[in-house]
């Protein structure tokens, strides 16, 4: 028996499949403007992490930070609106855009893990978030912020912030607070959260082979 001939043979019986196509990044871009507000909103969902964000609204720059640095996607938000009057209407257009942004980054959201949760903690704070790129737009809110504002920032706005993410990705979307009782800590743990499950949300699954995650197979 030549063993260099067996050992080819053995060789050919466990060839390695193909390797998968190589992904290419996620990215997207998505500018509105309206007679209220300009957002230009891009991102990479297989990032690093960085982010750049300049609305007007320092607490929603901070936030947002929260949401490229732990959901390691490059961020890039640029926002002008009427901060005159107050921040409302850049706080949900800003969510209207980033929305768009990830919707127009999973496409028609093949290939991905779909449903996505995290609890975070911050001190005392500790808010759970579930999430669903499910097509079907859906907040579920609770949370119990103690005080008005935050900085210069109305606390009322974070479910605003939310709501719009929510209609415009399609996602459905639970906040959930366990614990907290620092307004700056609930929600900078909300969005924390909200990152780290978006994260593994849209995470590719390989074994999903680029189908679409529904018995369905649309989302
Ligand atoms: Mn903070």
């Amino acid at each position: 028996m030549n063993d260099k001939l067996e050992l080819m043979e053995i060789i050919d019986r466990v060839s390695i499949p193909p390797a998968p196509p190589v992904q290419v990044a996620r990215a997207a871009f998505v500018k509105r403007t309206t007679l209220e507000t300009d957002v230009n909103v891009s991102l990479n969902l297989d990032g690093s992490g960085t982010c750049k964000a300049a609305t007007g609204i320092p607490f929603l720059d901070h936030m947002l930070d929260q949401i490229a640095s732990h959901g390691l996607i490059d961020l890039d938000v640029q926002a002008i609106g009427d901060l005159a009057i107050d921040d409302h209407h850049t706080n949900e257009d800003v969510g209207i855009t980033l929305g768009q942004t990830l919707a127009k980054a999973v496409g028609d959201r093949s290939g991905i893990s779909r449903f996505g949760h995290f609890i975070a903690p911050l001190d005392e704070a500790l808010v759970e978030v579930v999430l669903d790129f499910s097509g079907r737009p859906h907040l579920s809110y609770n949370l119990q912020i103690p005080n008005q504002r935050i900085g210069t920032y109305d606390t009322e706005l974070v479910r605003e912030f939310f709501s719009a993410i929510v209609n415009h990705s399609q996602m459905t979307l639970h906040i959930r607070q366990l614990q907290g009782g620092n307004s700056h800590h609930i929600v900078e743990a909300a969005f924390k959260a909200f990152a780290r499950a978006l994260r593994m949300a849209v995470a590719i699954d390989p074994r999903r082979a680029s189908r679409i995650p529904s018995s369905k197979g649309v989302l």
